[in-house]
């Protein structure tokens, strides 16, 4: 009877101010009333809800001191009973309330479980839910950003906007369908083809802010790129304002890549050292210096850096050609000693790209350089809408809508109503994939799986 009821920490584990156990399903409010008493020995269902209450928690090994509240059904996270109680934050005190509770009959949540049970309570929508671990995992404000857009019901209510359109242009189609002894009118045509390229551009316009989107989820993948003792790795060090990567003098110093994260307005910007690109005899650099290739391929822009203070050698050629067909912006280094060299090597290169010239010894130019890499992939139109898709499973389901919808536009030109009416549930089945209006086992083990325990 009680395996319905759920239980889980659902604060870090680890020592802290306190520790949070909650308990969800039928059972919660009876396995609290035999552990938790407030100071008049009243249990918490003599309590009123919603209200935190102060007691003793007693388990089979020990008591503490600490608070309790219960949310009555359905109003609560889950839309079923929950209790939570606060206990001192400590690993063995948290444990044990937990163990109590399951010796009480609640078993262990699985990850995400409280959410999925809000879910299919009707207390929140997919897309929502997904908005929620998106805040949870955000490594940037951006990322921050777009989870809330999820949570608050932007996406919700744009995705139900256009299901409407659907859902008007199939009752419409339909009657085309019931009453086929009227000849379908070619404004009838013309207005359901209208309407159909509406929701169609609607959808486009949602999938156009995808690809920002992904750079916000994944952050903007940057590698770095140049000949031994250009001072890539100190630039690497300049751009995280640390001393992340070994810098010497000695030609072939870094040997594997290396990767690091800062945040430029917001976004998350990867960044990996790599070794200097040259012929070398030396087994442990040649491995390194495939990597370097590897991490080419992977990275969104490259930063092609030379050294200004010595004249170009056949290495950096060589760079040259390996990055041509790559979005990347030019560095010249060493800024700060020999600067008349630096409009010989602009001449020498031509290429086309963004020239920033810096110092990565005295830290010059590395704002503008922070600024060049952010201008270079971020399109602003789109960081300004109110609306980014960051999430694939999102992008998939409306790419696939806009199929349907396509078709049933091909299908309203040869007048063929019934796969109109057909193509239209489909798209419209697809954007309820998003709201989880539609959904399958598969696509909820999928969501909730990536949650924590607790949530
Ligand atoms: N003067 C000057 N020296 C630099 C600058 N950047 C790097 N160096 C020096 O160049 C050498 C090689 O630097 P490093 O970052 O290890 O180059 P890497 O091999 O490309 O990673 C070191 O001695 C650095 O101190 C710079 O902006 N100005
Ligand atoms: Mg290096």
């Amino acid at each position: 009877m009680t395996k319905n009821t759920i239980v889980a920490i659902a604060t870090p584990i680890g020592s802290g101010g306190i520790s949070i156990i909650r308990l969800s399903g039928e059972s919660a409010l009876k396995i609290a009333d035999q552990m938790f008493l407030a100071p008049n020995d009243k249990k918490i269902s003599e309590l009123d809800p919603r209200v935190l209450n102060f007691g003793t928690v007693s388990t089979a090994k020990f008591k503490d001191i600490c608070l309790c509240v219960y949310f009555k059904a359905p109003n609560s996270y889950t839309g079923e009973d929950v209790i939570e109680f606060q206990s001192h934050g400590g690993i063995k005190i948290a444990e044990g309330i937990l163990n109590e509770c399951m010796l009480k009959g609640a078993r262990l949540a699985e990850a995400g479980e409280f959410t999925k049970r809000a879910f299919l309570n009707g207390k929140t929508s997919l897309e929502n839910a997904e908005g929620v671990v998106d805040m949870i995992n955000a490594e940037s404000e951006a990322e921050l950003r777009a989870g809330y857009s999820l949570i608050s019901g932007k996406l919700n209510e744009k995705v139900k906007s256009i299901q409407k359109i659907l859902t008007d242009t199939t009752a419409q189609v339909e009657v085309e369908i019931d009453y086929p002894e009227y000849d379908i009118k070619k404004a009838t045509i013309t207005e359901l083809s209208d309407k159909l390229t509406n929701a169609i551009a609607q959808i486009e316009e949602l999938v156009n802010t995808s690809q920002t989107g992904q750079i916000i989820k994944n952050g903007i993948n940057v590698v770095i790129i140049g000949s031994p003792n250009v001072g890539k790795s100190s630039l690497l060090n300049a751009l995280l304002n640390s001393e992340r990567a070994i810098v010497t003098e000695i030609a072939g110093t870094t040997r594997d890549t290396l990767q690091e994260s800062y945040v430029f307005k917001g976004v998350k910007v990867n960044i990996v050292d790599t070794a200097g690109i040259r012929n070398s005899q030396d087994s442990i650099e040649i491995i390194g210096i495939e990597r370097a290739k590897q991490a080419l391929k992977q990275a969104d822009l490259a930063l092609l850096v030379f050294d200004c203070s010595k004249p170009l050698e056949e290495n950096d050629y060589n760079n040259i050609k390996l990055l041509k067909n790559h979005r990347k912006i030019v560095v010249i280094n060493k800024n700060d000693i020999f600067i008349q060299n630096t409009e010989t090597i602009i001449r020498e290169l031509e290429i086309n790209e963004t020239i920033i010239k810096i110092s990565a010894l005295k830290k010059s130019g590395i704002e503008l350089l922070k600024k060049a890499i952010y201008d270079a992939i971020i399109d602003n139109n789109v960081i300004s809408s109110r609306l980014i898709i960051t999430n694939m499973r999102h992008i998939n389901a409306l790419n696939a809508s806009k199929d349907a919808l396509t078709m049933a536009k091909q299908a309203l030109n040869t007048n063929s109503m019934d796969c109109v009416a057909d193509d239209l549930r489909t798209a419209w089945q697809q954007l309820g994939e998003i709201t989880g209006e539609v959904y399958t086992d598969e696509i909820l083990n999928a969501i909730f799986s990536k949650f924590c325990l607790g949530k």
